[in-house]
Formats: C-alpha cells, sequence, structure tokens
C-alpha cells in the first residue's frame, strides 16, 4: 500500500502525503516511502521540492502516529526514531523543501515544518506540537528545531499550552514564509520553486548547509545534555506519559497527576 504519491516535472518533485483515513500520520511505513522518494530526487538532480498533501482537507497532518510511539518506560523520540529519521533527511536534502500547508498541523509533523527550508500556506493552516497533552518529554534537537525559527516566548507558548497557531499569528512570528489565498497556493507554490530551480543549484546547496549550521549552533556541554536526557528520563518513566499514550489510544481526555 502506498501512503504517498511521489511525481517530478521539470526537476521540481512533489511529495504528497496520501493516508487521510489516517489524517496523514507520520507512521513509519509513511516516512519510509518519502525517504526512498527523496533518495531518489537526489539521485535525479531534482532542484526543489514540495511537501504537501495530496487532497485539500481540514487536516494536513495529523503528527507522529501516536499508534507507534511506546506506552512507557522507553524514549518516545530516539535518534533512529523515524520521524527523526525524516527530519534529518530534509535539513541535509541538497536542495530546497518547501511545504506547502492548507489545513491544520500537529505534533511532530510541525516539527517537520520546522524542518523544510520554506513553508506556504493558505489561510486554513494552524499549527500546534502536542506533547504536552501526552506528557511526552520532548527531545533537545526538536525543541532547537522550533528555537531556530520562532521567537523564544511562542516556542512556549506553544509547547506548554498545546493550542493551534494560526495562520495570522504563524506568519506574524515567521513560522511560514507567506500566507496566500487558498486559490493561489498550489500556483504561488510551484513558482516559488520554479524560481529557485532557475538560480545556482551550487550556491543554494551550500547556503542551506551553512544556514543550518549556523542556525542551530547552541554550545552545550556533555553534562548539561545529559542533565536534560536525565530530566527527559524521569518523564517518559512517569505517571503522565503513560496516563497521557493510554489516553489518546481511549479516545479521552488524560487526567495528569497535579502532586
Ligand atoms: N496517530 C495515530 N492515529 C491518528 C492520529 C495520530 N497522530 N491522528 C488521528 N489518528 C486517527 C484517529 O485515531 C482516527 O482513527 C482517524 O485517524 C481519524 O481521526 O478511529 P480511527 O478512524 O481508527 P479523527 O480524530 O476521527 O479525525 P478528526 O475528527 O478529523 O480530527 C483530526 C485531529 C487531527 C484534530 C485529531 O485526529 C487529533 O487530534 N489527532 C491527534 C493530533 C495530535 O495530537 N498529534 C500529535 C501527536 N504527537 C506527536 O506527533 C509528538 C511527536 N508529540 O511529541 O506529541
Amino acid at each position: 500500500m502506498s501512503f504517498i504519491t511521489v511525481s517530478n516535472e521539470d526537476r521540481i518533485g512533489t511529495i504528497a502525503f496520501n493516508n487521510y483515513q489516517k489524517r496523514n500520520a507520520l507512521s513509519a511505513d509513511l516516512i519510509t516511502e518519502v525517504l526512498s522518494a527523496l533518495k531518489t530526487m537526489q539521485q535525479n538532480g531534482t532542484r526543489a521540492v514540495v511537501l504537501r498533501a495530496a487532497t485539500f482537507e481540514k487536516v494536513w497532518s495529523a503528527g507522529h502516529d501516536v499508534d507507534e510511539l511506546p506506552q512507557a518506560d522507553t524514549d518516545p523520540l530516539p535518534y533512529d526514531d523515524p520521524l527523526e529519521k525524516l527530519l534529518r533527511a530534509i535539513r541535509s536534502f541538497p536542495a530546497p523543501v518547501i511545504a506547502m500547508v492548507h489545513g491544520s498541523v500537529w505534533g511532530g509533523a510541525c516539527d517537520l515544518i520546522m524542518n523544510c527550508d520554506l513553508v506556504l500556506a493558505d489561510e486554513t493552516c494552524a499549527f500546534a506540537i502536542t506533547p504536552a497533552k501526552l506528557g511526552l518529554p520532548y527531545n533537545a534537537s526538536g525543541f532547537q528545531s522550533f528555537l531556530s525559527r520562532l521567537p523564544l516566548s511562542i516556542v512556549k507558548e506553544l509547547f506548554f499550552t498545546a493550542n493551534l497557531l494560526t495562520a495570522e499569528r504563524a506568519e506574524r512570528a515567521g513560522l511560514v514564509n507567506q500566507i496566500v489565498p487558498h486559490t493561489e497556493l498550489e500556483s504561488q507554490t510551484y513558482e516559488l520553486a520554479r524560481t529557485i530551480a532557475s538560480r545556482s543549484a551550487a550556491s543554494i546547496a551550500v547556503a542551506k548547509t551553512t544556514l543550518n549550521m549556523l542556525s542551530q549552533a547552541a554550545p552545550l556541554s556533555a553534562s548539561q545534555f545529559e542533565y536534560i536526557h536525565g530530566l527527559r528520563r524521569k518523564v517518559y518513566y512517569g505517571p503522565d506519559y503513560h496516563e497521557g499514550i493510554q489516553a489518546f489510544l481511549e479516545k479521552r481526555a488524560p487526567v495528569f497527576r497535579v502532586d
């Protein structure tokens, strides 16, 4: 079964999520297909990639497939998690990856957006990062992706509330490059991709790598990293994570401990 559709025209690649039944959740199988498409596009010298949903629905992607998260006592976002592999593949892809967004973007899909190079969206877009609803300790590289794109106050609001950031605020905060009318979303996205494809691929590849490295440069000592990791471990071994995942699977609101 295929969870994405892939096309290529004039060296512009398109990868479209196509599993709306599950709200385009980023399952391991879907991610495997995206990674394979990216590899082929890189081999073919693709000059820009458009990452989108196959159909215009109210959800762009529901984020990490929660059914595939460990239920307790295991790091939910380890280095080799499929989602983490996808984020690294987008970052290291030599040409720009443009997210074209219609509808809401949740959790890990929001992190995916942070790792895309450019974001064009219409007025229906909204973004929520939801680990506080799952009792999940987010990982340091994930926080760093948000911090490289957004002001600290917005990052904190997103992580503390798990509420949706509206299109207007997302544009003002710089999460989205531009909000365009829905009727123009496709034409403007591909126009942008064509402009990029007409410029020097060598220059753009160096710019992407260098800008990503500079924007993610954050010195953290080994002991500080271990301290953060210890804090995370307490949470994924703790009652909130267990309760958050159970509540999602049972389709009810979580009841977190208050003491
Ligand atoms: N993982 C697995 N299954 C999902 C997910 C998901 N993230 N989202 C939706 N589904 C499944 C539902 O369980 C339903 O399955 C189906 O997709 C349609 O969802 O009952 P089934 O048909 O078997 P639903 O809820 O009926 O659709 P809508 O009413 O249209 O609501 C769409 C929503 C996106 C608002 C809603 O599905 C939702 O709130 N989903 C969870 C969104 C979320 O919190 N995602 C973040 C997951 N966490 C992370 O990614 C991370 C990394 N994190 O740290 O938190």
